[in-house]
């Protein structure tokens, strides 16, 4: 059970907060919209799960029944999440139990999150990959999404411990149908390429940051059990055990992963990160894509959010330019700036 606790402990991105951070939770997830709604149930339906929330657009004309098995504040599902909520997809939200992570033992091959559901037929995993082929469901409206999931073919490999893993070598494409222009194409490449930074450097520095010491590891385990809604959907013994043993046992990960990726200083690591970002979309632009956010800005706004409680946010994030694009990638994700394209759909 430990062992549990401890693996699912190591992959969360989160924080704590005062009660200002709260608010602004609370503002977040109660979206002020006309056209959407977030519905709470109070009970899991017979032989079903617990559903966290249901997000309901309106205007959300794919007729696709997704749900997100989670963990609130994981980099990867915050990355899904600020997809979907940017473009305004209706979905349900299954916050996953780190201790047992019983949600998702219908999925026996994968046991990571997030996982999409879709339909309850088929599954999608690995956030970029499920970013990607949702983005190009947007843009060919007229496939399935079962038959964009056969446009990005899987190769088997292994990973640094000799374990076989399934890649998907190109999880960064968006796979347009229309002839691009050189402008076009040379902005595709940028997007792809800092996406992948946003996974393999970007998420990276986020644990060393929160976890820094064990203090900082048990106000982010608290805050994590609060904006997860545990108290709603698991036991206390499970929910006591995952905070003191995750923040013990992350305070000791975030010190070897410190050295595995050579960090130095987690906190001028992580501004060095934000300024480079900001660099990149230089003194003209209000998002990568432009007056749009492209797949970049979604990403890297989603692997911010996971931790936008913690102390680090507030020392590294809170201010200068990084703190005014987030503002504005807030304020697009929480309006749905981007539902125009559901909408279209025939
Ligand atoms: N490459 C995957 C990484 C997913 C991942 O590592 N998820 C973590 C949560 S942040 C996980 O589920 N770890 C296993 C566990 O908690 O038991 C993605 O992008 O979706």
């Amino acid at each position: 059970m430990f062992r549990r606790a401890f693996s699912a402990a190591a992959v969360f991105g989160f924080g704590w907060g005062g009660a200002g951070q709260k608010e602004q939770f609370e503002v977040g997830r109660e979206v002020k919209m006309p056209n959407i709604s977030v519905l709470r149930p109070e009970k899991a339906l017979k032989n079903d799960v617990l559903v966290s929330r249901k997000i309901v657009n309106e205007l959300d004309k794919t007729k696709l029944n997704i749900r997100l098995y989670q963990y609130e504040t994981c980099p990867f599902c915050c990355k899904v999440r600020a997809y979907l909520d940017y473009h305004g997809f209706s979905y349900e939200v299954v916050e996953v139990n780190p201790v047992t992570r019983s949600q998702i033992k219908f999925s026996t091959d994968y046991k990571k999150v997030p996982i999409v559901r879709v339909n309850d037929e088929f599954s999608l995993t690995e956030s970029s990959l499920v970013v990607s082929q949702l983005a190009t469901l947007l843009v060919r409206p007229e496939r399935t999404l079962e038959e964009i999931r056969g446009m990005y073919p899987s190769v088997e490999s292994t990973d640094e411990k000799g374990k076989a893993v399934q890649l998907h070598p190109n999880k960064y494409f968006v796979m347009m149908e229309k002839n691009c222009t050189a402008a076009e194409m040379a902005a595709a490449k940028e997007e792809r390429e800092w996406r992948e930074w946003v996974d393999e450097h970007f998420i990276h520095l986020i644990s060393p940051n929160v976890y820094r010491t064990f203090p900082e590891a048990l106000e982010t385990f608290r805050w994590f059990q609060e904006v997860g809604d545990w108290h709603r959907t698991f036991p206390s013994w499970e929910r006591c055990l995952a905070v003191y043993s995750g923040a013990l046992v992350m305070w000791g990960i975030a010190g070897r992963l410190k050295k595995k990726y050579n960090i130095v200083d987690e906190r001028k690591a992580m501004a060095d990160a934000c300024d480079k970002w900001m660099a990149a979309i230089g003194p003209t632009r209000k998002f990568m894509g432009g007056d749009r956010p492209n797949l970049a800005d979604l990403s890297l706004y989603g692997a911010m959010q996971s931790f936008y409680g913690c102390t680090a946010f507030q020392e590294v994030c809170s201010s200068g330019p990084i703190s005014e694009w987030y503002a504005r990638m807030k304020s697009a994700v929480e309006k749905r700036e981007g539902a125009y394209l559901l909408a279209a759909r025939k």
